[in-house]
């Protein structure tokens, strides 16, 4: 394969780290540049493949060949060209998230540009767009071959591969990708960019987080007041949310109630037989928009009544106090 270096773009550490939901690794950018008419090592299987930008300037009348799949076998030859005529431009691609409801999770940026009239210096901003957000944040700025690059020789072509050294996400939750384009007006012409490889998958779903507050303190004949507000979930901020909340209030496995709030009155009826003073175990199980479900364990205490109350206790409605009533 081509002989490429790699460079630990340390000055773009402060953007990342803002995109990075996983940083366990550093990003890396490896440049490869004097190919000779070599097959171009472009990805069919990128979540660019086969669109059209959603949004753009100055994109020219070939600017399908950026998605294409190919970066052509010879340069310039087959039309695989994209030479803009001015300074800069742009280009945004819409993901497809039909099938990624939360977006996708960049792992790789491939680019190269190239042609037989050393058109093939590259230097662009990066920017993705994530689920929710409205605008592009920018994610850097990547430079191949020399500015006003004119040796043919030295470069038919060049390529840049973008990816985090650990293969973590470069940024999750991605919906759409940007590419700002600066071209070369000291030649009157732009750099011919061939193919604008994104690679990546679905973003998962993570499992929401429950939380079943407490330990709960009911007096008696009062009713309990449960509170799994403090559940959250990671996804949150990306179109996902808790949808149930479900209390086993006997701890048996069998939830008895059922709510997409948070809070829950459970009325002096349903605990009814419960000890009195003793700490009963219950379990909050909360599930998301995507069907996924954690628990978490709380408890309860009925508490014992005055002394003074303790006769009304058999002219209540609770005659089975005392005894740690099963539930069904
Ligand atoms: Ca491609
Ligand atoms: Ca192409
Ligand atoms: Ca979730
Ligand atoms: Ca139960």
């Amino acid at each position: 394969m081509f002989a490429g270096k790699k460079i630990a773009l340390l000055v773009l550490a402060g953007w990342t780290l803002a995109l990075c939901q996983v940083a366990s690794g550093s990003l890396v950018v490896d440049k490869a540049s004097a190919y000779s008419r070599a097959p171009w090592t472009v990805s069919s299987t990128d979540l660019l493949g086969g669109l059209l930008p959603s949004a753009g300037a100055n994109t020219g009348a070939h600017v399908q060949w950026f998605t294409d799949g190919s970066g052509g076998d010879n340069y310039g030859e087959n039309g695989e060209n994209w030479t803009p005529y001015s300074a800069t431009t742009w280009v945004e691609y819409a993901l497809n998230t039909t099938s990624a409801p939360l977006g996708y999770s960049i792992t790789g940026v491939n680019t190269f540009a190239g042609t037989a009239d050393y058109l093939c210096n590259q230097h662009y901003t990066l920017s993705f767009k994530r689920m929710g957000e409205s605008s592009f944040t920018a994610f850097g700025t990547f430079t191949n071959a020399p500015w006003g690059q004119q040796t043919q020789v030295t470069h038919h072509g060049t390529a840049m591969w973008i990816y985090d050294s650990a293969g973590a996400p470069l940024v999750t939750n991605v919906i759409a990708v940007r590419f700002d384009i600066y071209t070369d007006v000291t030649w009157g012409l732009g750099s011919t960019y061939r193919e604008l490889d994104v690679l990546g998958q679905a973003t998962a779903n993570r499992t929401p987080t429950a939380v079943a507050g407490g330990p709960y303190a009911v007096d008696y004949r009062s009713a309990l007041d449960l509170n799994g507000g403090a559940s959250s979930d990671a996804d949150g901020t990306f179109g996902d949310r808790i949808v149930s909340f479900e209390w086993d209030l006997d701890n048996d496995g069998t939830f008895e109630y059922l709510t997409s709030d948070p809070n829950l009155s459970i009325p002096w009826d349903d605990l009814c037989g419960y000890e009195l003073g003793a700490s009963h175990p219950l379990t909050l199980r909360v599930t998301d928009s995507f069907g996924a479900s954690s628990t978490s364990l709380g408890s309860f205490t009925v508490a014992v009544p005055e002394p003074a109350t303790v006769a009304l206790i058999l002219l209540g409605g609770c005659l089975s106090a005392g005894l740690r009533r099963r539930r069904r």
